[in-house]
């Protein structure tokens, strides 16, 4: 561990740069990787930070801009190599989008394109429905959800959109965009080859009557081996109401932004999504979400449907123009669920997100009211992250299982917000997020492996695990600091109580309420770095 924590990836050469220290020292200096010394400066004095535990000391070297590949350094230490640049992001954002391919189902890696991580097809079996044995299925694709091997509708659904909605927002990071994935060539842009593997998944969860499976999975979570090892019995979850709502939604936004490259592909993500509103409609009611018993997989249960259906509501209005669905949007506006939230059970937020980036006219008014939420929330944001010493926007209640979720997501939702306003007020404080994931944290770790110098290796990752190569595949982004660690995962070993929120982690395999990965927590990464690219 390094005394000095900086974003261990680094800053473009015109962005705010903070180090920070835990003790009081004099002065800092940032060298190059011959020693040089090329600037120095001084730190301030925050104070305590609450949830850290710590004195934090801040040291600014915004002014200094030469690109290049430096250190900070001071009396206590010094920090990790990172660099500053105009293409600081390219293979952070490359890596963390290729991690998709490497949760790739249903197919080989091959060396070409993964390197050392390669495996044989998985999870090829005929999967049977749960209740129903006599329904056998065989459904290949998808990406797994996690470092476990289930796929699951839902988090699927949220974390493809999040992406698709990065592409929408902010083109120009993709369009040449390469990923070495086995489509890098086709017209495609990449990004879109790789959501495209999840959606041909998603598409096939759906039933003959419009609705939608809500996981396939084995019965129990596999044993950590790799995934063409897991050949236990795959099923088919009853389908709900909260599936069907988050597929209908994904698939409508999938159409509007695959229309331009694909039109029959977007005809058919479109009809997916109106046969599953349809069953929607027929089914008001909320069809609850519980493992049966003996089924072990990830719950992803949710107390209502609410958002769900707003956002599909707001998505298929925002694909055909329809305006059934916009008086359907209208009149769920006044339902109560939370109004920004980016997933993956409350979605309100990828509903303004549709409306918002719809083609099709919705109400001045509405328009104004979202973004005068989307405005207050930015604000309240900043302002939390005012008042913390390494400026991450969380508040102690955001200290969850897969924290670095609420805290990307944060920074999303600011992002928007400069969107709205053709602006940068909140560009800054969007940095910081990253910045705090990418090392400015209280343990001075980088989140994602492979990127930066002190980097977490060893996630809740079956195939990191199994491969039995050291050297963890890059771009996972772990959950982070949870303040409520699982009493069943050995976490207790390792985070005493009374350990402040921001430093309730360890980097051990086991520990999956800290250290696991999924692609929900990758793709807000996706979305925060797309909002920082972007022309540039
Ligand atoms: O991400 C989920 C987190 O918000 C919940 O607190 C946790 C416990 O229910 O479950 C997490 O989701 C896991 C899912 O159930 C199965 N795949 C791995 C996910 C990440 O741990
Ligand atoms: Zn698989």
């Amino acid at each position: 561990m390094f005394q000095v924590f900086v974003n261990q990836v680094g800053y473009y050469p015109k962005s705010k740069k903070t180090a920070i220290v835990c003790e009081p020292c004099n002065g800092f200096t940032v060298e190059d990787m011959k020693g040089n010394v090329c600037y120095q400066g001084q730190w301030t004095d925050f104070g305590m930070d609450a949830l850290s535990g710590d004195h934090v000391y801040r040291g600014d070297f915004s002014d200094f801009e030469v690109p290049g590949r430096y250190i900070v350094r001071c009396e206590q230490g010094r920090s990790a190599e990172f660099e500053i640049g105009n293409q600081v992001y390219d293979r952070l954002m490359y890596d963390v989008m290729r991690a998709f391919y490497f949760l790739r189902c249903g197919c080989a890696l091959e060396k070409e394109h993964a390197g050392v991580y390669t495996h044989a097809a998985c999870h090829t079996g005929v999967a049977m429905e749960w209740d129903n044995h006599d329904v056998k299925k065989r459904i290949l694709g998808g990406w797994h959800d996690a470092g476990d091997y289930g796929r699951y509708v839902t988090p699927g659904a949220v974390a493809a959109a999040q992406i698709l909605y990065a592409y929408m927002l902010f083109p120009d990071v993709f369009e040449k965009q390469k990923l070495n994935i086995p489509e890098t060539g086709s017209p495609l842009p990449d990004v879109l080859s790789e959501c495209k593997w999840e959606l041909d998944w998603i598409l096939q969860m759906q039933r003959e009557d419009g609705a939608v499976y809500h996981k396939l999975t084995t019965a129990q979570h596999a044993p950590f081996v790799m995934p063409e090892e897991d050949r236990e019995q795959l099923y088919l979850l009853p389908v709900n109401t909260v599936a069907t709502a988050d597929f209908a939604a994904v698939c409508a936004l999938a159409s509007r932004v695959y229309r331009k490259h694909d039109e029959p592909y977007a005809n058919k993500l479109i009809f997916a999504a109106e046969k599953a509103y349809h069953w929607l409609e027929e089914n008001p009611y909320f069809i609850s979400i519980q493992n049966p018993r003996g089924c072990g997989t990830g719950g992803y249960g949710e107390r209502d449907d609410l958002s769900n259906r707003y956002w599909a509501a707001a998505e298929m209005y925002a694909a055909t123009g329809d305006e059934t669905y916009l008086n359907q949007t209208v009149k769920m506006r006044k339902l109560p669920f939370p109004r920004l939230a980016l997933g993956w059970g409350e979605v309100g937020g990828l509903g303004q997100m549709a409306l918002l980036t719809s083609q099709y006219a919705v109400e001045q008014s509405i328009l104004q009211q979202i973004k005068n939420e989307i405005m207050q929330e930015a604000e309240r944001l900043e302002a939390v992250a005012n008042h913390c010493g390494y400026m991450a926007a969380m508040t102690e209640y955001d200290y969850v299982w897969g924290s670095n979720m609420p805290l990307m997501q944060h920074g999303m939702t600011m992002a928007l917000a400069d969107i709205l306003e053709h602006g940068n007020r909140f560009k800054e404080t969007v940095q910081k997020q990253l910045d705090v994931l990418m090392g400015v944290n209280a343990l001075g770790i980088s989140y994602v492996t492979g990127n930066g110098e002190y980097a977490y290796n060893n996630p809740h990752l079956r195939p990191a695990y199994a491969d039995g190569i050291d050297a963890c595949m890059p771009g996972m982004v772990s959950g982070g600091p949870n303040r409520h660690p699982s009493p069943r995962d050995g976490s207790a070993n390792w985070i005493k109580p009374g350990t402040p929120p921001m430093k309730c982690f360890v980097d051990r395999y086991e520990c999956y309420s800290l250290n696991e990965i999924t692609i929900y927590w990758n793709s807000p990464v996706v979305f925060v770095l797309a909002a920082l690219m972007h022309k540039r």
